[in-house]
């Protein structure tokens, strides 16, 4: 059983990425909204980065699902999962095969901003697991968490959400996220939270500043979305790939650094933006967690952590909490 909702149009995307780059571009300083890199060069980039020696995070995770996928099922003892931002799928299916086996499942409910991608993968689970109600959910998880199916008020629930998604997102932003997460969720659900540790400094700024120049390429394509959807002339070329390690809030920065002055026309904006030479422009955050620290976030949320499984090497976690 297959279907989709749509949450979120091509319209609808189109306004918000204007409203972000007409208001990021105005910030002092400037700053860009991670959710942009991903149109499907930069989704494929993505994936390039997932397999990079460098960037252990997927691998870490998925070591992690390998070995606790099982236990996550126990625990959650779900009929439906419901999964924010789901990824390329390897990690979903080691979590739905889990449940199968479990024997409650019944419902699979992916959620993601890219309607294409999420069609396509959610349609080859459906094919894969005949009797599985597979219904896919455009949206923005951090807009229309309330738009989300509910098949029954009893229905025991666990919403997962992988790869360090909510790294992206400040300790603000991510409070209220934890909020309205545990506010579609009732007595008895579970949350699963995938999440990247704090670690060396050296192995963190390698993981986002890769020796093949990948990640460089994702970032900067962040401006050909730009060019492509808005009709701006940004020579993605002009800027440095920057990534930063932040001690004291504990998250990698990524920045974009214009190399010369130089003037941007965003036609689709009727704007006109300059940079100065050496001005840098933030791209994305990518927090980096403790346990008690998650804990603490969890626990102000409503939830209880009753799970916390790492990799062997103490790299990456997998954090299961109750309601
Ligand atoms: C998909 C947001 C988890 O923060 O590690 C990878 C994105 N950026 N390399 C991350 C990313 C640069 C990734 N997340």
């Amino acid at each position: 059983m297959f279907r989709i909702d749509r949450n979120l149009t091509a319209d609808d995307l189109d306004k918000a990425l204007r409203a972000d780059v007409a208001e990021g571009l105005s910030a002092r300083p400037k700053r860009l909204p991670p959710k942009w890199f991903y149109d499907e060069r930069g989704s494929a980039l993505f994936e390039e980065i997932t397999a990079l020696p460098e960037y252990y995070p997927t691998r870490a995770e998925r070591a992690i699902l390998e070995l606790r996928a099982d236990a996550v099922a126990e625990s959650a003892d779900a009929e439906a999962l419901i999964e924010l931002g789901s990824g390329s799928g390897i990690k979903t299916r080691l979590l739905l095969e889990a449940m199968g086996d479990h024997g409650r499942l019944n419902r699979f409910v992916p959620v993601d901003v890219s309607g294409d991608f999420l069609a396509s993968s959610a349609r080859r689970v459906a094919d894969d697991h005949p009797g599985l109600d597979v219904h896919a959910v455009v949206g923005d998880f951090e807009e229309h968490l309330g738009l989300l199916p509910v098949a029954s008020a009893g229905e025991r629930r666990l919403l997962a959400v992988l790869g360090s998604t909510i790294g992206n997102q400040e300790p603000g932003p991510r409070a209220a996220f934890l909020r309205d997460v545990r506010g579609v969720l009732g007595h008895g659900d579970s949350l699963l939270l995938g999440v990247d540790l704090v670690k060396d400094a050296a192995r963190l700024v390698a993981a986002y500043d890769d020796a093949q120049g990948i990640t460089a390429a994702f970032n900067r394509n962040v401006l050909n979305v730009i060019n492509h959807k808005l009709g701006a002339d940004f020579d993605p070329a002009a800027f440095d790939h920057l990534a930063r390690w932040n001690a004291e809030r504990e998250w990698i920065e990524m920045r974009l650094r214009s190399r010369t002055d130089q003037r941007v026309r965003i036609a689709g904006l009727g704007l006109e933006v300059d940079f100065a030479a050496g001005e840098e422009m933030l791209t994305e955050i990518s927090a980096k967690f403790r346990r008690e620290g998650l804990a603490a976030e969890l626990d102000a949320a409503g939830f209880d952590l009753v799970h916390w499984w790492t990799d062997p090497d103490g790299d990456f976690a997998l954090a299961l909490a109750s309601v």
